[in-house]
């Protein structure tokens, strides 16, 4: 059995006005109660130092900077990283980046999350695929959900890499609704798969999908992690934020899609559930044995099409 002992830290709002060092502080308090509780590893929501920004927009993006990261760890996340190397807790953190200019001066905008170790090493680092919401301001809205104007898509997809004993993943909230994500991963013998979310109850497109949020959330990763057996850990800033509603939910779902640990408030909790990496092989060497069932041939459409193509016209 390989066991890694994990802890879904589920924010609750963070405020425009609240400071990177408070937020550290609140991390602090879930890191050391999974270091109490056995963790190896703490994971923390999408986005997780600063309030969910893409809510406002501001015509000159440069006046949003202030918001992004420009280094890992800086003056103001160190703490955290002392502190898990301190306890021997890695830790999972989203936070919006702000790269260095390039060669010709371009600077990039990512919605990132990186991967810790035990040791407080930086072991990874994801930046989000699928960008959801929209690129300009749509002054009708009851808020914004600017994502696609602040962050550039991540270039790199999805990787997994050694860590905490096994093979570790990362997707960030919306990712979590497109298979491809998750199989991509699996295609690289992921086991488990680590997910930040800030989810809006509110869904302004078609409020007919409000009530359903829980549901589409539990039903995206339970579908993920049994159709790739990998254990999937979705991490929620839930709770008002701002005046906007955001799920909360966190949950850790095993290899066979059942939630084994889920939490219970809309406000900062730690989740904790042992997660054997073993229990994929039951799944990745029967049912879901890739390289025995699956058909490549007669998916190219997933790869070289990106909408639908009626095949009648
Ligand atoms: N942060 C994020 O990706 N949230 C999206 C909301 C989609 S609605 C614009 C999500 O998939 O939960």
């Amino acid at each position: 059995m390989r066991t890694v002992v994990v802890g879904a830290a589920q924010l609750g709002p963070i405020e425009a006005e609240h400071t990177r060092a408070e937020v550290v502080e609140r991390l602090l308090v879930l890191l050391r109660d999974g270091a109490a509780r056995g963790c190896d590893a703490v994971v923390f929501p999408e986005l997780a130092l600063t309030t969910f920004f893409p809510r406002w927009f501001v015509d000159d993006i440069a006046e949003a900077d202030h918001w992004y990261e420009t280094e890992m760890p800086g003056p103001d996340t160190k703490p955290l990283f002392d502190e898990a190397a301190r306890l021997g807790v890695g830790f999972c953190l989203g936070y919006a980046e702000l790269t260095p200019p390039d060669a010709d001066g371009t600077v990039h905008r990512f919605n990132t999350q990186i991967l810790v170790e035990r040791d407080g090493s930086v072991v990874a680092r994801y930046r989000k695929v699928h960008i959801p919401g929209h690129e300009h301001h749509e002054p009708d809205r009851p808020f914004q959900h600017a994502e696609r104007y602040y962050f550039e898509p991540g270039p790199d997809g999805f990787g997994v890499w050694p860590a905490f004993g096994g093979r570790v993943g990362m997707m960030i909230c919306n990712d979590r609704r497109w298979p491809e994500s998750y199989r991509v991963m699996g295609l690289q013998g992921v086991e488990l798969i680590l997910c930040g979310y800030n989810t809006p109850l509110h869904y302004v497109p078609d409020p007919s999908q409000d009530v359903l949020q829980g549901f589409h959330n539990a039903l995206v990763m339970q579908a993920g992690a049994y159709q790739n057996g990998a254990w999937v850990v979705g991490v929620a800033k839930g709770g008002v934020e701002a005046g906007v509603d955001s799920l909360a939910q966190s949950m850790i779902v095993a290899p066979s899609g059942q939630i084994v640990a889920q939490a219970y408030t809309a406000g900062d909790e730690l989740v904790v559930a042992s997660c054997d990496l073993d229990w994929c092989k039951r799944y990745t060497g029967t049912l879901f044995d890739f390289d025995r069932y699956r058909r490549p041939k007669v998916y190219t459409r997933i790869t070289s099409q990106r909408g639908v193509v009626l095949s009648d016209e």
